[in-house]
């Protein structure tokens, strides 16, 4: 859910410069994605300097499409209407599809892919900023018995529970304007993630029905992610709990239900009481970095590796993480890290909640340094490396643009049979040098 700040902040420009260039100012959303605030100047500039032949020609196309998408739209509606009906949602519930409309802006944002790779420093600098870190000690400390009645219910440390709030939704400010339903419904009629939504906006009916919430303040992100938590409808089933015992799971309006939401949300996900998340580690020189299974603490310690500060935690069950390669800061993560992984499955993500819960408690923060003079890579060539790497026999699957754990991994095998360090980082000279074998 990293991109909803971005997206609020490109949703305001939206309203603000009407519908002339929606697509335009989309991509500038996506640059400032990557941390750019020139690629919103440079909207606003193209904005200013369109003609007005040109802004009518495109209005009058839009309002084209949106005429006939809104037909089939409703057409679609009419018969999930049906299925909904006789999958038992009441006729009650049924009602507040009279209100959801198909958003044009929804599915723009679904098909963009932002073209470059952010860095996780890039990423981290936004998501661990003073400010979040500030505002993270103010909610904790005027949210201090609510927090620590949930870590003794849960087992989750007061300040995991605030900072995931912090990341998920910069502690409740900005959870999301659209209609979930209307968000679902859009998705599910789009057809690309069709079965996903479909399933979604059927949970949201039935949650509407349970009357916990209304269909007018059922609210959040563009991609259906509700309330503070950024619970989508079938973890708000699963997951979400009544806090302060009103009989209603209120993530959009009770803090008490937020917080004691995300702590079972993570209790369920595995988080070990009285665990620490992970902690910065030292590498001995020549470490083997294909080593990318679980050990004991103890396993990793007789390898010759040492805590940045203190002595290594105790773990059953721990991984070493390099997630900028050899060159940058590294990690022992254990269970607690991957319970955060389950709230949302990026590394960059769970070392955002893990670094900010820390800075909350004054506790400090990476000490090694980011190689921040590497140049990302775009989506192309991630796709050119992908594409190299199995024309080389290193199978990572479909070249999709994207480094997953396939990717790295076969990147590593490629590293090692070139004599290189094997850390499953791509950079631009690693590029130079496949495209040269
Ligand atoms: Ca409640």
């Amino acid at each position: 859910m990293r991109y909803i700040h971005v997206q609020q902040a490109c949703r305001s420009m939206l309203i603000g410069a009407t519908l002339v260039l929606p697509l335009t100012l989309l991509s500038a959303c996506a640059s400032s994605n990557t941390g750019s605030s020139l690629g919103t100047a440079d909207a606003n500039a193209q904005v200013q300097t369109n003609t007005s032949n040109e802004a009518t020609q495109q209005t009058a196309q839009h309002t084209q499409n949106d005429t006939n998408s809104e037909k089939s739209f409703q057409e679609w509606l009419a018969n999930f209407r049906r299925d909904a009906a006789s999958e038992g949602i009441s006729s009650q519930a049924l009602s507040a599809l009279d209100n959801v409309r198909y958003i044009e802006r929804i599915v723009e944002l679904d098909r963009h892919q932002p073209e470059f790779v952010r860095p996780i420093w890039d990423y981290l600098d936004g998501a661990v900023s003073r400010t979040r870190i500030a505002n993270g000690k103010a909610r904790l400390a005027e949210h201090r018995q609510t927090a620590l009645e949930m870590q003794q219910r849960y087992g989750v440390p007061a300040e995991i529970i605030v900072a995931i709030w912090g990341i998920e939704s910069d502690y409740g400010r900005n959870f999301g304007n659209f209609s979930t339903l209307s968000a679902f419904a859009t998705l599910a009629y789009d057809g690309r993630r069709a079965n996903f939504a479909r399933t979604e906006l059927l949970a949201a009916l039935r949650i509407i029905d349970s009357g916990e919430i209304t269909a007018d303040e059922m609210i959040g992100s563009w991609a259906g992610a509700m309330g503070h938590t950024q619970f989508i409808p079938s973890s708000f089933e699963s997951f979400a709990k009544d806090g302060d015992g009103d009989g209603r799971r209120d993530i959009w309006g009770s803090i008490p239900d937020v917080m004691a939401s995300t702590a079972n949300y993570l209790a369920e996900a595995g988080w070990q009481a009285g665990e620490p998340w992970g902690v910065e580690v030292t590498l001995p020189a020549g470490f083997d970095f294909t080593q990318t299974d679980r050990r004991s603490s103890s396993e990793w310690a007789n390898q010759g590796i040492k805590a940045v500060q203190g002595n290594l935690p105790h773990f059953d069950s721990a991984r070493v993480i390099v997630p900028a390669g050899a060159q940058g800061p590294a990690f022992m993560v254990g269970p607690n890290f991957n319970a955060i992984l389950r709230y949302n499955n990026a590394t960059s993500y769970a070392l955002a909640v893990a670094t900010l819960s820390d800075a909350i408690m004054d506790r400090p923060g990476i000490q090694q340094s980011w190689p921040r003079d590497q140049v990302p890579l775009t989506r192309a060539q991630v796709r050119e490396l992908q594409e190299a790497l199995n024309a080389r026999g290193y199978s990572v699957g479909a070249a999709d643009g994207i480094m997953g754990p396939n990717t790295r991994h076969g990147l590593r095998a490629f590293q090692r049979a070139q004599g290189l360090v094997p850390d499953g980082f791509a950079t631009q000279s690693l590029l130079e040098s496949i495209r040269g074998r």
